[in-house]
Order: C-alpha cells, then structure tokens, then sequence
C-alpha cells in the first residue's frame, strides 16, 4: 500500500508541500498530460508546449531525486482526458491507501479534487501550497473589514512580515514606494540587455512535434520557442536578470519600444508560476542586489513590490472572489473581440505590435497587457469574459489565479473597482509619452477626429461619457470629467460620433 501523489503541470517544484515530510519510497508522484487541460481554453501553442516539455523535465529530477514517477503522456494509446480519469487508472494501477496533493491553482481543478474522496473511496488531503507567501488565513484576516483592499497597504505587510528591504523595521531608503522614480520612456540601444535563448533539446523538440500535429488550430507561433524548460535554465534567467537588467527595471518598467518585446523586464513568470523558481527567493536575492549597490532602492524595490505585492495580492483576491468572480461585469460590456485579437492585423500600431509580439512568443510586458491591448478592450467595451479568456489563452505565465484578477479586475473594471480606484484608461496621448509606437502609426495621435484620428482618443471620451452614471462620482475622475464638460457642445458630439463610426467598424 502505497500514498499517491499527483502534481500537477504548474506544481514543478522540488520542495512541493504535497511531497514533504514522507520517504520517497512510501509514495508514486503521479504526473498526467491530460486533454483537458491543454483545451479547456485553446492555449497558445508555446504555452501547452512549455507545460508539457518542462513537466517531462521535472519527471527527471524528480526519479534523479530519488522519486518513484508514474508518468501519462498525452499520446498514451490509454489516456482517460481528465485529472479524475487519470487518478482512476492510477489508483488500479498503484492500489493506493490515500492521496496528498498540494491545492492547485484553479477553482476548476479544486472543485475536481474535492470530489476525489467520495469518487474513489479513499482520504485525499489537501495541502497548502506554501510556495506563496501569504497563506489564504492571512489574506482573509488582512482583508476582514477594510473598506478598500489597496493593494500597497498589503504590500507593507507583506516586507514586515518577510523583513524585506526592512531597516530596523522601516523601509529601506526612506520609503516603502519608489514608483514616481519608475515613469520613463526608453531609447533602443545597442546595451539593451536580452533574455537568454535556450536551444530545445530532444525533450522539448519532441514536444514541438506533438504540438504541432495536435494543437495545429491552437493560436500563436511554435518558431524560435526558446523558454528554459528546467529549473537550472531557468536559474541562468534570473541570474542574467540580477546581473543586466536589474539596475534599470525600475526606470524602464512602464516603457514601450518597436521591435522590443522583453526591455529590462525579467521574463520569469512562466517559470515563477509553474513552480522552476521560488518567489521568496527572487525577492532576496534583489534585495542583496542593492544591499552590495549594484542596484538602485527605486529598481529594487519596484521589482519586490510586483511579486511580494502583486503576485501575492491578485491571488488573495482570486480565492477569495470565489468561482463566480468570472462572471462580474460591472460596466455591463458585450462587445466580442475584434477578430484581429487572433491575428494583430490591424492598422493601430501599437496593438499590431503587442498582440503581433504576443501571438509571436506567448509573451508581452506589464503596460502591453494593460494600457494598450486591455485599455482598447476597456474603452471599446469588451465582454471581460471574453477578454479573460484570450489572456488566459495567449500568455505562456497565464493561471488563472493570476490572469483574472489581473484582466477582469484591474484591466476591464469588471468588479467595480475591487483592484483599483478608477479604471485604467488612457488616450492615445499615454502610449504616445511611453513608446515609439505612434511615429509609425497609420494614425495620428494628436487628433481626436477625421479619417487620420488616433481611435484611442475618441474612444476614451466616448468610454467616460456613456458610463457617467457610474464614473461620474468617482473624485479621481472629477477633473477628467470637468475638462470633457468644458469642451463645446459640438466639439463633444464631433468626438463622440467619431468614436461611434469607429465601433460600427471594429470587429
Ligand atoms: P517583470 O516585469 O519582470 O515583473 C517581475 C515579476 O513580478 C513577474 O515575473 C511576475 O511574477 C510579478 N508580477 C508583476 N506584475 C504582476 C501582477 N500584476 N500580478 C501578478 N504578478 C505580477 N502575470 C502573470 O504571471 N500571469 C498572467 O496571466 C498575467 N496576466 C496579466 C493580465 C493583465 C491584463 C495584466 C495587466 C497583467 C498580467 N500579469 C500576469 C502581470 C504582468 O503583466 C506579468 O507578470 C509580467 O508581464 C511578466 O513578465 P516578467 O516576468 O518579465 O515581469
Ligand atoms: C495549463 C496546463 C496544460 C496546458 N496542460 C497540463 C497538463 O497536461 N497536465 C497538467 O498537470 N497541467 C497542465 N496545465 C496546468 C494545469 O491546467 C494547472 O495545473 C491547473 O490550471 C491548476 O492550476
Ligand atoms: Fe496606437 Fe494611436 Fe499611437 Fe497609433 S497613434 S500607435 S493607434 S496610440
């Protein structure tokens, strides 16, 4: 008799809370490639390509470690299609007295595991993931009775609670926030610092084949797919990021460049999320970074800020929104996606460029993702459903832990307002401050109407003006929606007209 322990495609970590504390000889680690789960949404093609090359990878060190690993293929002639089916076939094949498993990710899968016990007949404990720092307990207990959830009042727990850039118990250097340090466009340059590639190797080329047979309807590209697939690549990612791009993540974060899709952004969270890195120890070690001054407090801090906060933060809101946190459309939006989200055909250059980027590698940075292609989604009224869908989809680092709270809440105001105070929207004027995009624009981002118009600015009038009744009180909109009233009858009913023809166009 035996413990059967199944660990799950974003659970790729050695210290795993479901394997601690029992020896490797008393369990088998169940690992299942299973087609649901590469369509429960149609990932993009990197992204089921990822999972499963580094999956296979980890099923190495795992029996390097010295673990017994059953492992199912999606080929396997025998492959049931689901988690539960898998567990069925395992539990004939092992005869297991019970099961431990680490909580996944996902109300879906949670909801499939609770129903294991009464399936099958046996106990099925339920570990927490302590991979994260803030265990649901302290979420709830530091979000009992608050009015506001603001996210940077969490965040200062969180550097108490860790001691994190923590000076005899105030922040280092002087502030808990440098994010007014953080605001600067880029220039491209021959020292930009570039992610490592890494070369598949026989694993994940075979990999790529299958995708490519089984997943051809799959949106995005499989070329060039360069991820790290094992924890000691991935390692090298972060080094690289510590040692090059580090110093300057900070003042470069919200920038945007033409042909630039990484900048001085780590490009971690795949690896983050699936388990080949540890988020705590990412914060210390960039934290050591400006400890021995190689890197700036504003840099340092921003970077700890977005994993110790951010990260921790959505996924607190995610568990405790519930499963029908989906479903909120506070803004009542029912536009479809424009088909070009499949394609980035579009004359809006940079939307081209961002969903170009991101059916590309799978990937696209923080202020792609919210301030052009989830500002156009906002402005032009969306179903956030379907937007969470397509984020969920198109990035290889997207769980759904992460992904809706990020896209529903903060970038479609789905919830009212749950992440933030005010909508993030923004005219073509923003973009234009933070990239290079516009100067090749087929559109000019000065004017508000006329065939040449940037549709951003009348969209974002458009967007404040039909939704007053719910935006109107908001006082940080006051002076926006002062300045749109101080504007002639005319030219109002111009701009709105404007953005009108554009949406009868936009499909
Ligand atoms: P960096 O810019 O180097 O940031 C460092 C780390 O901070 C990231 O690796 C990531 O782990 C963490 N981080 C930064 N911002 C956030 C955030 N808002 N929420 C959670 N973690 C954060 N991130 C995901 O990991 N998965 C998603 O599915 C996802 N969907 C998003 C959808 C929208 C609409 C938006 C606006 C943001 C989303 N993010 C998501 C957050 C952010 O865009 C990515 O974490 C980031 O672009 C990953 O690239 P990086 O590793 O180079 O990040
Ligand atoms: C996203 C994904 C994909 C594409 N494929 C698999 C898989 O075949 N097997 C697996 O264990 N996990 C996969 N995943 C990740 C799961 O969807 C993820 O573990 C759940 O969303 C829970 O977070
Ligand atoms: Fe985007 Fe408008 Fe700039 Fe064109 S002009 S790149 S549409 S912001």
């Amino acid at each position: 008799m035996t413990t059967l322990v199944p660990v799950l495609g974003d659970q790729l970590s050695l210290d795993l809370s479901s394997l601690a504390g029992m020896e490797a000889r008393d369990f088998v680690v169940l690992m299942m490639e299973v087609a649901d789960e590469t369509t429960y949404v149609r990932h993009h093609k990197k992204k089921i390509a990822y999972i499963l090359s580094a999956m296979r990878h980890h099923a190495q060190a795992l029996v390097e470690a010295g673990y017994t690993v059953d492992y199912v293929r999606l080929d396997d002639p025998e492959a049931s299609d689901s988690f539960t089916g898998e567990i069925a076939r395992a539990i004939a094949r092992h005869d297991p007295e019970r099961i431990v498993v680490t909580e996944p990710g996902e109300w879906r899968v949670a909801a499939m595991i609770e129903s294991w016990q009464t399936l099958f007949g046996l106990p099925v404990e339920i570990r927490a993931d302590t991979r994260f720092l803030c265990s649901h307990r302290e979420f709830e207990d530091w979000a009992a009775g608050r009015r506001a959830l603001t996210m940077e009042f969490f965040y200062r727990e969180m550097r108490r609670k860790t001691g994190l850039l923590l000076d005899e118990g105030k922040p280092a250097g002087g502030q808990w926030n440098f994010d007014k340090d953080n605001r600067q466009p880029a220039d491209a340059d021959l020292f930009m610092p570039r992610p490592l590639r890494f070369e598949p190797d026989a694993i994940t080329r075979e990999v790529l084949a299958l995708v490519a047979e089984r997943f051809a309807d799959h949106p995005g590209s499989l070329e060039d797919f360069d991820y790290a697939v094992t924890a000691a690549d991935a390692e090298r990612q972060a080094a690289s990021f510590f040692a090059n791009a580090l110093p300057d993540f900070g003042r470069y974060e919200d920038a945007m460049l033409r042909g630039q899709p990484f900048l001085w952004h780590s490009i971690l969270s795949p690896y983050l999320n699936s388990g080949l890195l540890d988020p705590l120890d990412l914060c210390r070690r960039a934290e050591a970074e400006y400890r021995a001054g190689r890197a700036p407090i504003n840099s340092v801090e921003g970077y700890i800020r977005q994993i110790l906060g951010w990260r921790e933060y959505v996924r607190g809101i995610y568990w405790r929104e519930g499963p029908e946190y989906v479903e909120r459309n506070f803004l009542d939006h029912r536009r479809d996606l424009p088909a070009w989200f499949w394609t980035g055909e579009t004359d809006m250059q940079c939307l081209r460029e961002a969903i170009g980027q991101t059916l590309a590698t799978g990937h696209a940075h923080h202020i792609q993702r919210l301030m052009v292609i989830g500002n156009f989604a906002l402005l032009a009224g969306c179903d956030p459903k379907q937007v969470h869908e397509w984020y969920l989809q198109v990035y290889v680092d997207a769980y759904e832990w992460v992904e809706l709270p990020n896209t529903l809440g903060m970038s479609q105001f789905g919830d009212g307002g749950l992440l933030g105070s005010k909508p993030y929207v923004a005219s073509g004027a923003y973009i234009n401050r933070m990239s290079d995009y516009c100067g090749t624009c087929a559109y000019n981002v000065k004017e508000r109407v006329g065939p040449a118009a940037c549709p951003f600015n009348a969209l974002y009038w458009h967007f404040l003006d039909r939704h007053r009744d719910k935006l109107g009180d908001n006082h940080r909109m006051a002076l926006t929606y002062r300045n749109w009233d101080r504007q002639d009858e005319d030219i109002r009913e111009g701009i709105l007209a404007q953005a009108r023809a554009f949406l009868a166009g936009c499909a």
